[in-house]
């Protein structure tokens, strides 16, 4: 039998990183739709991401993506982050939006422009230590649209090339993840487009370069657990940038499509004892809010994230061992079967009460009218948003 108090204390010591990108507008190519209150610059982006931990106690920390939340000044952005209660987290370099990207950026086959993308990767550095981040997360838009546009080994080499003068330059403080995707906004191919991929790019580099894990950027179907669990036997789990689709790379909140594999995956990580914070696998959201009211949204999907972790942190690992060991194939699934149908709201609710909060964090945000604040006082100024 699971032993309660300590399936408690890992709910306490969870850590979910949310996106400052999750608190600015965003859309589709169909339509960007405006909402009231959002915020307008890094500092507000913060401020939301703090009410979310405020309210959850398990998102102290935000990540940030260069441009949109480029300052003047990063130590006055982490001192800002400190004084809300929370601290910068994971710095996500953008090489996807400078009109020089068009064909690429570090596999570009201009060696000026992917000059102009490593150097920008390079001052991303800079910006981790300037704000006590441990994580550089480098995804890129790179890749091809038509059979023969370019060759697929030299983008390779270029992407080694630039992976390689990066990874140097990191230091001991900060680490790199390499995030993959296999279509968008490239059709044909896309340069790091599977978990195999990253996985060859971070093996040559060195310990400090790990795989990162987008939820939605694997072909419908893929047995993502599997990877998950293969990843980090490996010690290449760097993280995860949880979010739900139904089609393509929807960025819907982590649970709402299939919380069954977000239970699967989540199995895999408490199986593998890398839940806990200092296990080197970071557990980031990525998600758009397209048309729901972006900080509670972040709440709900911080919650759906607490809930498939204590239904995998209820799974009787000795029962499952018992049963997958005498091949008692349906004694083994009914194990797992029964942890995700417990209801563990209840328990979580407990959690929160112990660590001082309200059991109910969307109620007590509600009640807190700080959307309602926002919407009065975030008037003028421009929101945030991708800019694409
Ligand atoms: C690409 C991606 C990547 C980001 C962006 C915000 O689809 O998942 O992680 O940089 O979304
Ligand atoms: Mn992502």
């Amino acid at each position: 039998m699971t032993d309660l108090a300590s399936v408690k204390t890992a709910l306490r010591q969870q850590w979910i990183e949310t996106p400052s990108w999750a608190y600015g507008n965003s859309g589709t190519r169909f339509k960007v739709f405006p909402q009231p209150g959002v915020a307008r610059d890094p500092f507000e982006k913060i401020e939301d991401a703090a009410q979310v931990h405020k309210f959850t106690g398990v998102a102290p920390s935000v990540a940030v993506h260069i441009p949109w939340d480029k300052v003047d000044d990063y130590a006055q952005l982490a001192k800002h982050a400190v004084d809300h209660g929370i601290q910068i987290g994971a710095i996500n370099p953008n090489t996807f939006q400078e009109p020089e990207y068009k064909l690429g950026s570090v596999c570009n086959p201009d060696p000026k422009i992917r000059r102009k993308a490593t150097d920008h990767l390079i001052e991303c550095i800079d910006v981790a230590y300037a704000t006590g981040s441990g994580i550089l997360s480098l995804w890129f838009a790179d890749g091809t649209n038509y059979p023969g546009q370019d060759s697929i080994r030299a983008r390779q080499d270029r992407l080694a090339e630039a992976l390689q003068e990066t990874y140097d330059r990191l230091g001991d403080g900060v680490k790199m993840l390499l995030e993959y995707k296999f279509f968008e906004p490239a059709f044909y191919t896309m340069d790091v487009p599977d978990w195999g991929t990253s996985l060859t790019h971070c093996l040559a580099l060195g310990d400090k370069a790990q795989v990162l894990v987008d939820t939605g950027h694997h072909a419908p179907g893929t047995n993502i657990e599997f990877l998950v669990a293969l990843l980090v036997r490996a010690k290449k789990l760097g993280g995860f940038h949880f979010n739900s689709r139904f089609y393509a790379d929807d960025d819907l909140m982590v649970g709402a499509a299939d919380p069954y594999q977000l239970f699967r995956i989540m199995h895999e990580i408490v199986a593998a004892d890398v839940l806990r914070p200092d296990s080197g696998v970071a557990f980031m959201l990525d998600q758009c809010h397209n048309i729901e009211p972006k900080v509670q949204a972040e709440i709900r999907s911080v919650l759906n994230v607490q809930e498939a972790t204590a239904k995998a942190l209820l799974v009787d690992q000795a029962a499952l061992r018992a049963a997958q060991e005498s091949g008692d194939v349906l004694g083994a699934n009914a194990v797992i079967v029964d942890a995700f149908n417990t209801d563990v709201r209840p328990l979580l609710a407990e959690v929160r009460e112990d660590m001082g909060l309200d059991p109910d964090p969307i109620g007590a945000y509600q009640r807190s009218g700080y959307y309602a604040k926002v919407s009065e006082t975030r008037v003028g100024g421009q929101a945030a948003g991708w800019g694409a």
